[in-house]
């Protein structure tokens, strides 16, 4: 649930003469004023529409002291994000407001006077909450199974930030920074498998400018170190790159994509070196009838990685067991339809703690909660059972919202 009010302040546009060269002979621009914060302040007036006295901050405040509940008007010259909190020291239920970085010029204003502290952040939801989200994983029989990046018998969650940051979640409602920025410029993160052959789950990632597939091996405590080149380029033309644990056999994890010209099913063999074998083609065609591949793990129990998919024509869930000549068997349905509901499924081995894989979700606006819609950033849980398919979901809370991605 998402706790910032909107508070109805307007955002208004002042008059942008300056530099122009237009000379204005009948009245000075009503905004003017907005012009006096200088770059990497936030600037608030005592009056509105940045008339009166002002003040203004580069650095945190929680206690505006003199200024609290005085601040009429203001503009965020600053490149972050100021969370403008009702309440002192950044408690966030009493309401808050995150305002965007403004452009000179650009200035909000209401009569009602409300700011008592501020806080300057990379991501809206850190005005209220951490920048990673909140993830609980039981310990699983099995150390650096699958999704168990840093050994220690919980499935992990890796999390990318809106602002390209990546983050280290190990299952106990902690998280750390792994990635301080850039991340953005891929688009495509999956995990899952060893790709450099020390036992330790590795990071594969698509570099969306050029198309070039990126290795990011894992250091075994859930950091990344430094890159390999894995694919040149062309990865571009591929949806849903997944990497997928070992499906031929030979100890090595396989990548697994879809071909968008054609709909083909494509697998990477893993091969010595970090590198990636020749391709073999394991699905003919169809595959572009999917819109989302997860990489379970062996749901199905007899040692060979296995395939979810989930269909966007019906939002059906199907289960595609990985086979002894590394292709897909035939397939089983899991859901029976809703599953377009959500934004990102995260295959991250088992979390339920009995050994089998187990599966994440996160909603999108279309996720119904009691009759209505509009509900996204749930992190809803589904616990593996035998034969490879899901126990029903398990709603856990909605604070999973202003992220972009989870690997
Ligand atoms: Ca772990
Ligand atoms: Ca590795
Ligand atoms: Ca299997
Ligand atoms: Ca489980």
């Amino acid at each position: 649930m998402r706790k910032h009010l909107k508070r109805g302040v307007a955002a208004l546009v002042g008059l942008t003469l300056a530099g122009t060269g237009l000379t204005v002979a009948t009245a000075a621009p009503a905004a003017a004023s907005s012009y006096d914060c200088p770059s990497g302040y936030f600037c608030g007036w005592s009056g509105e529409s940045t008339k009166g006295t002002m003040w203004k901050t580069s650095r945190n405040v929680a206690d505006l002291g003199g200024w609290d509940d005085k601040i009429r008007s203001y503009v965020n010259r600053t490149s972050l994000i100021a969370c403008l909190y009702d309440d002192k020291n950044y408690v966030p239920w009493g309401g808050y407001f995150p305002q965007d970085p403004n452009t000179p010029g650009e200035y909000s204003s209401s009569p009602t006077a409300t700011i008592s502290s501020i806080k300057f952040v990379r991501t809206e939801r850190e005005c209220s909450q951490p920048a990673y989200p909140s993830w609980y994983s039981e310990p699983s029989p099995t150390a650096a199974g699958f999704g168990d990046m840093n050994g220690d018998r919980r499935a992990d969650v890796i999390t990318r930030d809106l602002a390209g940051r990546l983050w280290f979640t190990p299952g106990d409602a902690t998280g750390r920074l792994i990635g301080s920025g850039g991340w953005n410029a891929m688009n495509t993160l999956t995990r899952h498998g060893d790709f450099t052959g020390d036992g330790r789950e590795d990071l594969i990632a698509r570099e969306k400018a050029t198309g070039t597939l990126w290795l990011y091996p894992g250091t075994g405590t859930g950091s990344l170190g430094a890159r390999k080149l894995l694919g040149a380029s062309g990865w571009n033309s591929m949806n849903h790159i997944t990497a997928y644990g070992d499906l031929t056999g030979d100890g090595r994890s396989d990548l697994i994509a879809v071909q968008r010209s054609t709909g083909a099913l494509w697998l990477y063999p893993g091969a010595s070196g970090s590198r990636l074998g020749a391709r073999k083609l394991i699905g003919s065609g169809g595959w572009n009838g999917m819109n989302a591949l997860a990489g379970m793990g062996d749901v199905t129990g007899d040692g060979r990685p296995d395939l979810y998919a989930r269909e966007k024509a019906t939002g059906k869930l199907w289960l595609y067991p990985g086979t002894s000549t590394a292709r897909l068997g035939s397939r089983q349905l899991v859901g029976s339809g809703g599953w377009n509901t959500m934004e990102h499924l995260i295959s991250v081995g088992d979390f339920s703690g009995d050994g089998r894989p187990d599966l994440a979700t996160v909603t999108n606006r279309s996720y119904v909660i009691d009759g209505f819609e509009g509900n996204p950033g749930w992190l809803i849980t589904y616990r593996g059972r035998a034969g490879g398919t899901l126990y029903g979901p398990e709603r856990t809370h909605g604070e999973w919202w202003g992220l972009s991605d989870f690997c």
